[in-house]
């Protein structure tokens, strides 16, 4: 089987046919489970629905991801914080609207009565299905004047949901690893401002992984419990649903209200603060990692976040294995300090095994060293998102690996792009639209506005409305694609996770 690129997709050339590797865009179910395993990314095979066993290459990249959002968020001076797992059911009750969008998903936790036991006196405690209440009383203890805002903090932790929905490996999990971000502000342009930090922040991360993404604000009927508005980062998916990887939620003072979180202003008299609070969903952005830059094989994880970043495979040739080993093992000592190298030197695998088994897995380049290399004291570089190899001395190898690594990461950002705009259409029939959604598309359609139109787009086109573009502008020029009526904006419409 030969392999080539044409246009950046990988194709197959086996028995003079010539196939796009499609794998993945046509049946993205299967290609995904078995990439989860066969990378060591995650082991779904836990007992318990919706809870997922993260392999050491799916919480290395969870890690560094985790890693990198922090040193942003902190850098904006956000405090890292820890709250409790649990709330009080009367806690959790204190906010009308997000009681309502979460108390079907809690998970209830208490003693476990033993055999000849009473029944426990105390009523079962919450476990958070995501922590605005139990935070927010925190934050009426601390926060009492101007000084004492902005108030900005963050976790990373796991929340709990008892999904209702079909829960499938990273996508729709109801253990959830995440970093959740909460703000207090003085007044609501300071609240506002920092919606548009915080959409910096997670595009920054997103951008740095070749993530490409719309951000859409969302229609009034699906935003956050108790939010005024919210914003949501919607990644594309070979199959054509997109991945809700990050959100921002406007709170205005809906929970300062209720939990009574005043300050003294600077100009005199009391206020309610202003609120935000936004999440970065790790194993969502980790599925899209490996939906969007994948192939066949599996992973091509972005160098930066690759838990093998190179690994050098010796090519020895009968009666040249000893210095072959050597010079491997020379490249090898070059490579390790820098970088997350392996030295395959296994002796009971050709190195055709090891390619196949360092591509599966994701590793973004390969060095390969034999007897000509030895001779001429160079290497070959062979890239996991092109399959391009080409030779360079061993003199200066640090920094011409480091240059590769720039140009896999712009390739993988922007081939997934290119990708992005050829899911999107515009439709200019419900039909269409209906059509297009079948065949796995991200459409655009002319809206006047109305939450009625946006609503009824749900059934005629069979998927879900996910809101207008946010920062960008776009003015509708066609009549609204429901009622005729002249269109302001565009609204997006997809299936979605
Ligand atoms: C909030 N409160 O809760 P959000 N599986 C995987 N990822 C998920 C799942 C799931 N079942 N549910 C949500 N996420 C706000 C903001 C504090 C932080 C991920 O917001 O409900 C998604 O990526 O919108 C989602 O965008 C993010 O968590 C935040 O969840």
């Amino acid at each position: 089987m030969v392999y080539f690129y044409i246009m950046g997709l990988r194709c197959i050339l086996e028995g003079g046919f010539i196939a796009r590797e499609s794998e993945k865009f046509e049946q993205f179910s299967e290609w995904f489970d078995r990439v989860l395993f066969t990378a060591r990314i995650a082991d779904n095979r836990y007992p318990v629905k919706g809870f997922i066993v993260y392999l050491e290459n799916g919480w290395f990249v969870i890690e560094r991801v985790r890693r990198r959002l922090e040193e942003l968020l902190e850098e904006d001076g956000h405090f890292p914080m820890y709250f409790p797992i649990v709330a009080t059911v009367e806690n959790f009750s204190r906010e009308a609207e997000h009681i309502k969008g979460f108390m079907g998903e809690v998970f209830a936790v208490g003693k476990l009565r033993l055999e000849g036991e009473e029944a426990p006196q105390e009523a079962p405690l919450i476990l958070r299905p995501t922590s605005e209440t139990i935070m927010y009383p925190m934050f009426a203890l601390w926060i009492s004047n101007h000084s004492d805002l902005p108030l900005k903090t963050h976790q990373s932790c796991a929340v709990y949901r008892y999904e209702t929905k079909a829960t499938r490996a990273l996508y729709r999990v109801r253990e959830i690893p995440w970093n959740e971000a909460h703000t207090a502000h003085a007044s609501m342009e300071e609240a506002e401002e920092q919606v548009r930090k915080a959409v910096e922040i997670y595009s920054k991360v997103l951008d740095e992984l070749g993530i490409a993404y719309l951000i859409l604000r969302r229609p009034d009927f699906d935003k956050f419990a108790g939010a005024d508005y919210s914003i949501a980062f919607d990644a594309w998916n070979p199959d054509g649903k997109v991945n809700q990887v990050a959100t921002v939620h406007n709170l205005g003072t809906n929970f300062s209200r209720v939990f009574g979180i005043e300050f003294e202003r600077r100009e005199g008299g009391k206020a309610y603060v202003w609120q935000l609070c936004y999440g970065f969903g790790y194993s969502r952005v980790l599925a899209a990692v490996i939906a969007q830059h994948g192939d066949d094989l599996g992973p091509i994880f972005p160098p930066w976040v690759a838990p093998i970043q190179v690994v050098i495979v010796p090519i020895p040739y009968k009666g040249r294995e000893v210095e072959v080993h050597r010079y491997a093992g020379e490249v090898y000592s070059l490579l390790k300090g820098r970088y997350r190298a392996r030295l395959d030197d296994r002796p009971d695998a050709t190195p055709g095994e090891k390619y196949y088994f360092w591509e599966r897995r994701g590793v973004p380049l390969r060095v390969e060293v034999g007897p000509r290399e030895v001779e001429k004291r160079t290497v070959v570089l062979a890239r996991r998102d092109t399959g391009e190899k080409f030779t360079v001395p061993l003199e200066g190898l640090e920094g011409e690996v480091n240059r590769v690594f720039g140009e896999i990461t712009r390739t993988l950002a922007e081939r997934s792009k290119n990708r992005l705009s050829e899911q999107l259409v515009d439709v200019g029939s419900l039909e269409e639209g209906a059509r297009s959604v079948e065949l796995g598309k991200i459409c655009r359609v002319s809206w006047c506005g109305s939450d009625e139109c946006a609503l009824s787009l749900k059934g005629s086109m069979g998927a879900e409305v996910r809101g207008y573009r946010y920062g960008v502008e776009e003015r509708g020029e066609r009549p609204c694609i429901v009622c005729g009526r002249p269109g302001k904006t565009y609204l997006y419409v997809s299936r979605a996770y």
